[in-house]
């Protein structure tokens, strides 16, 4: 996270660090007691041996609450090159439950533009920076889909399944902070997806979020059979 501050966990008490082969990989939101969401692109070329998921921690260094992931649910829509339906969910061996550790419910509706959102995560702090130890958070503002694919016009499309936020030149989420969650009114509106390739919090190019409303008919469908 570039800008914003540095936060405790009994703040955020939804938001997980995902771990690969032992070492921080990844952001993820704890929907149930036995599902995080994080970004597709995060666990693409996973399995979920390789994985775990850390929750009630405030630093990186913390050893608690870690559990191994029995499955990895891909978005059926999760385009690789488009990084369009960035989304999946983990499923974890056994429930995460404890001091620090709760559930953020889904989104229904996508955030207005001009609304705040809040993203967290263990990301770099600064462009070519490093891996923040103590988790952060920022307030970003969300724009209109139209600004937002302006500023990407013949890199990428913005479509239905994101959304854009930013505050120019001053904060935003950056390397590390993928699969994090962006929050509004207490619940989740969007996933940490991409930004212009190795840039963050620079003028003309907002953070781009999964849109939570947007895919959540797959949620519905997926968490009753997997998540309980
Ligand atoms: C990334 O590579 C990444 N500035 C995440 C977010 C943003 C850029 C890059 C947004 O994980």
């Amino acid at each position: 996270i570039i800008g914003g501050r540095r936060v405790l966990v009994e703040e955020i008490p939804y938001m997980v660090n995902i771990r690969s082969n032992g070492s921080f990989h990844c952001g993820g939101s704890l929907i149930t007691s036995k599902c995080v969401v994080t970004a597709a692109h995060c666990v693409k070329y996973s399995k979920p041996k390789e994985l775990a998921v850390r929750a009630g921690v405030t630093y990186l260094r913390e050893r608690r609450n870690l559990r191994m992931v029995s499955r990895i649910i891909k978005h059926p829509k999760y385009n690789i090159k488009t990084i369009n339906f960035d989304v999946a969910i983990l499923v974890l061996k056994s429930p995460l439950r404890g001091r620090n550790i709760r559930t953020i419910p889904l989104a229904f509706r996508p955030p207005p533009n001009g609304s705040i959102v809040r993203v967290s995560g263990w990301g770099l702090e600064r462009e070519n920076g490093y891996i923040s130890e103590q988790l952060k958070s920022a307030q970003l503002g969300v724009i209109s889909r139209r600004r937002c694919a302006n500023f990407y016009k013949g890199l990428r499309n913005i479509t239905d399944a994101m959304f854009c936020a930013f505050v120019p030149g001053q904060r935003d989420a950056c390397q590390g902070d993928s699969g994090g969650p962006a929050v509004l009114d207490n619940r989740l509106v969007g996933i940490v997806s991409w930004g212009r390739r190795s840039q963050c919090a620079r003028r003309k190019s907002p953070g781009v979020y999964v849109n939570i409303a947007h895919v959540k008919h797959w949620f519905d469908a997926v968490i009753p059979k997997h998540c309980y």
